[in-house]
């Protein structure tokens, strides 16, 4: 399970490449102007990371969630945003493949796949955020079409994707009563808030997505009616590994930053790595991305093999793994003194970036309320 295969060491390497030369020297530019790299993300599709585990017949790369950790930690080296952005379109790519009939991956997952058109996942709302299933999206049926109405919160990627997959109430209250459906952009009723201001994550959008009297034929609804709640959730399932994955990487970069400024960098005559207590730092970074990157494997192979206990590796991965990379990068930080505060480092926008992972796709305490209720559940 650790060594990586032949074949993912050249995916490995072929994703560097992309992430180095694409990615990693624009990232700071692009976290200041808030410039979400479309034309870019279109490149990252010609390399087949718009639909990485999507199935090949409608365009996807046909690779496994071991593959996916790999190739997220190597992105977010790169710029942990886009990395991210890219995680969760690849999530609504694989909603499509796996849940959609037939007509609707073809009609779907190709321009997805290939990143001309983009994706959103549209779940959390104003008044439910980690209580997801109480959400009140409404989708009533009238004839052949549905009437959809309310408001999603924090929506990545919002105005500029072409595709949203909305979970909506067809039903009563609770998880039973959600169905999944898909809204293309240019819906009459359709609209968008403005450009969240945010903390990090500056090089993709953010905004709440406003249904007003949104008519879609009931042929979008992926599914049948009720199992809304049970796709989202599985899609999240491999999104919380993905993002933790992206944690990874960018603390990955940011340890190696500090290793490289240590042994450069001098004080009291003499260089940085030479004090011990920092390099007692060094390693308990390294011990602990170390023991994230195993964690995530592991969760990403009980994705590959549907493993009982997926739901519950997933979570623990997510936690491990994005509450570790915070805590790394930010020692990066410190490691580098001033320096590490300056923009021109990127060390500060990676700690800056790596914050909400702590807190989307499932907060880490709803991470702990999945692993400790799987504990005690008989
Ligand atoms: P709340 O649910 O109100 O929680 C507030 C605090 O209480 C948190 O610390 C939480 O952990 C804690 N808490 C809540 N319930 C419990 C409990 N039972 N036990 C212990 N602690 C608890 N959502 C989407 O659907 N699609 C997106 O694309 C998307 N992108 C996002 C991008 C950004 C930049 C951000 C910030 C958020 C995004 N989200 C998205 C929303 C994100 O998933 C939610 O913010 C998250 O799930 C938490 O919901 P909330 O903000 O409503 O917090
Ligand atoms: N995988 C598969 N099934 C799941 C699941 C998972 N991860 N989580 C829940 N389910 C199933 C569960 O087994 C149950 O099925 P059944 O009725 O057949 O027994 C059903 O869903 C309802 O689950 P619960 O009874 O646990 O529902 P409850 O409401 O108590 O709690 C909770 C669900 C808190 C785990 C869920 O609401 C949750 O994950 N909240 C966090 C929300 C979240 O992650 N939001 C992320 C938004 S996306 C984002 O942030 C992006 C950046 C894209």
């Amino acid at each position: 399970m650790y060594d990586l295969t032949e074949d993912q060491e050249a995916l490995v390497g072929a994703v560097r490449d992309f992430a180095s030369s694409a990615l990693a020297p624009h990232a700071i530019e692009w976290d200041q102007t808030k410039h979400f790299p479309v034309d870019v993300l279109r490149e990252a599709g010609e390399l087949g990371l718009g639909g990485i585990y999507a199935q090949e017949d409608v365009g996807g790369a046909g690779l496994t969630r071991s593959d996916a950790v790999l190739i997220f930690e190597e992105i977010a080296k790169g710029d942990t945003t886009i990395a991210a952005y890219i995680s969760i379109h690849n999530m609504v790519v694989w909603m499509i493949d796996t849940y959609g009939n037939e007509e609707q991956r073809q009609q779907w997952v190709p321009a997805l796949a290939s990143m001309e058109q983009l994706g959103s996942y549209c779940l959390t709302e104003p008044e439910a955020g980690s209580d997801a299933s109480a959400l009140t999206t409404s989708a009533v049926r009238d004839g052949d079409e549905y009437v959809i109405n309310g408001v999603k919160q924090f929506i990545s990627g919002a105005g500029s994707s072409s595709v949203y997959i909305v979970m909506t109430r067809t039903g009563g209250p609770g998880p039973k009563g959600i169905s999944a459906i898909v809204v293309p952009d240019g819906t009459p009723g359709l609209s968008f808030g403005p450009n969240e201001k945010k903390m990090g994550w500056n090089a993709q959008p953010t905004r709440q997505v406003v249904f007003d009297n949104v008519r879609v034929p009931v042929a979008n609804l992926l599914g049948e009616e009720g199992t809304g709640f049970h796709i989202a959730m599985k899609g999240l399932n491999g999104g919380r590994v993905n993002m933790g994955a992206c944690s990874l990487g960018g603390a990955q970069w940011a340890l190696d930053q500090a290793v490289r400024y240590l042994k450069e960098r001098k004080a009291f005559g003499k260089l940085l790595v030479e004090q011990q207590s920092l390099l007692f730092t060094l390693a308990d970074m390294e011990t602990e991305l170390q023991a994230a990157r195993g964690l995530l494997r592991r969760a990403a192979w009980a994705l590959d093999t549907n493993a009982p206990d997926v739901v519950s590796l997933c979570a623990m991965a997510k936690r491990f793994a994005t509450d570790v990379s915070f805590t790394a990068a930010n020692a990066a930080l410190q490691l580098h003194g001033g320096y590490g505060y300056l923009a021109d480092y990127g060390i500060e926008k990676v700690v800056r970036d790596l914050r909400v992972h702590q807190i989307l796709e499932g907060s880490n305490e709803i991470m702990r309320l999945i692993v400790g209720r799987a504990l005690v559940d008989d």
